[in-house]
């Protein structure tokens, strides 16, 4: 993909551009209440820490009323550019919702940016959708490219029918992530890679998944830091993994910048947004104010 195609892809997308970030905002529809794993930085009954802050849930929306909601928000949110499906639980685990959620937004806009965020399990059985709706940036979460450090981070993979744990069902995810990113990146879409920096499982191993999605044709990598706090109750936090610290995360974002050729392609801005997120990134929009003004107007 030329420069010119990349940047007219990203120019208003609040987090695969750091310019846009402060200019565009995003709101994340949570129509995904279904997970296919389960990461132990993860409880199930919070948002997904995949894209998500632990510890505030959301009300599941139905693909209608997703887009009520987002009809309703662009009439006060003109800057509004991207709709993003992240959860609570995995938008691939719950493909007729999403993809119907998106298909509804076709019929409504086709200016705003679908973009869609997995843990990339089920994402080769979707490949052909993704590209015929136009979901032109996807983000699967890739913690490990080795499944001995892999079944240290997932208790279980839910696949086939079966459900499988330790290396074994690390590897079939890595397996199915890396066959999904090729093809992703196959199809002409941006793909941004999220890493959970977690202290003393992947610290050292980030460098390599930089290295593997280098190599996949990713464009962006963004290393987000374990949020580990005791009332999360996820298992990392009760066998008390700690949260990296600032050293680290700037250690382990610089070994991947010189991998993937540069600060550019290592997301600085993330948010980790809720899975109902709306506004610019850090500067969430309180959503009860305009169901007030809606209800004082009429
Ligand atoms: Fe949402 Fe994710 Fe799309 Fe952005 S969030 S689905 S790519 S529109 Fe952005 Fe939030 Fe970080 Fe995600 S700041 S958690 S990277
Ligand atoms: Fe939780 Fe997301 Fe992991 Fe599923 S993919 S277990 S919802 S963090």
């Amino acid at each position: 993909m030329d420069r010119d195609t990349v940047k007219a892809k990203i120019d208003k997308h609040p987090c695969f551009c750091k310019d846009a970030h402060n200019k565009f905002a995003r709101i994340h529809l949570p129509v995904a209440p279904a997970c296919n794993i389960q990461c132990n930085y993860c409880n199930r009954k919070y948002d997904c820490s995949n894209e998500s802050r632990p510890g505030v849930t959301s009300a599941i929306l139905t693909p209608e009323h997703a887009l009520e909601k987002v009809i309703m928000v662009k009439h006060s949110l003109k800057n509004l550019s991207v709709v993003g499906i992240a959860g609570p639980g995995d938008a691939l685990a719950n493909p007729e919702a999403t993809f119907e959620t998106l298909r509804l937004l076709k019929t409504y806009d086709r200016e705003l940016i679908p973009c869609i965020s997995t843990n990339g399990l089920a994402l080769p059985d979707h490949l052909d959708e993704i590209a015929e709706l136009k979901i032109g940036h996807v983000t699967v979460t890739m913690n490990a490219v080795d499944p001995d450090i892999g079944q240290k981070i997932y208790s279980w993979i839910h696949y086939n029918d079966r459900t499988y744990h330790g290396a074994e069902a690390a590897r079939i995810l890595m397996e199915r992530q890396i066959e999904g990113i090729k093809g992703l990146v196959e199809r002409g879409i941006l793909v941004k890679i999220n890493t959970v920096l977690i202290p003393g499982i992947n610290e050292n191993h980030v460098q390599e998944v930089a290295k593997k999605i280098k190599e996949l044709g990713v464009f962006i990598h963004n290393i987000i830091p374990l949020m580990s706090r005791p009332e999360y109750g996820t298992k990392f936090s009760n066998d008390g993994v700690p949260e990296p610290t600032p050293e680290l995360i700037g250690k382990v974002r610089f070994q991947c910048a010189e991998v993937m050729g540069g600060f550019d392609a290592v997301m600085q801005h993330c948010r980790q947004c809720r899975a109902d997120a709306i506004g610019k990134l850090g500067q969430d929009w309180d959503f009860n104010s305009v169901e007030d003004e809606v209800r004082e107007k009429s």
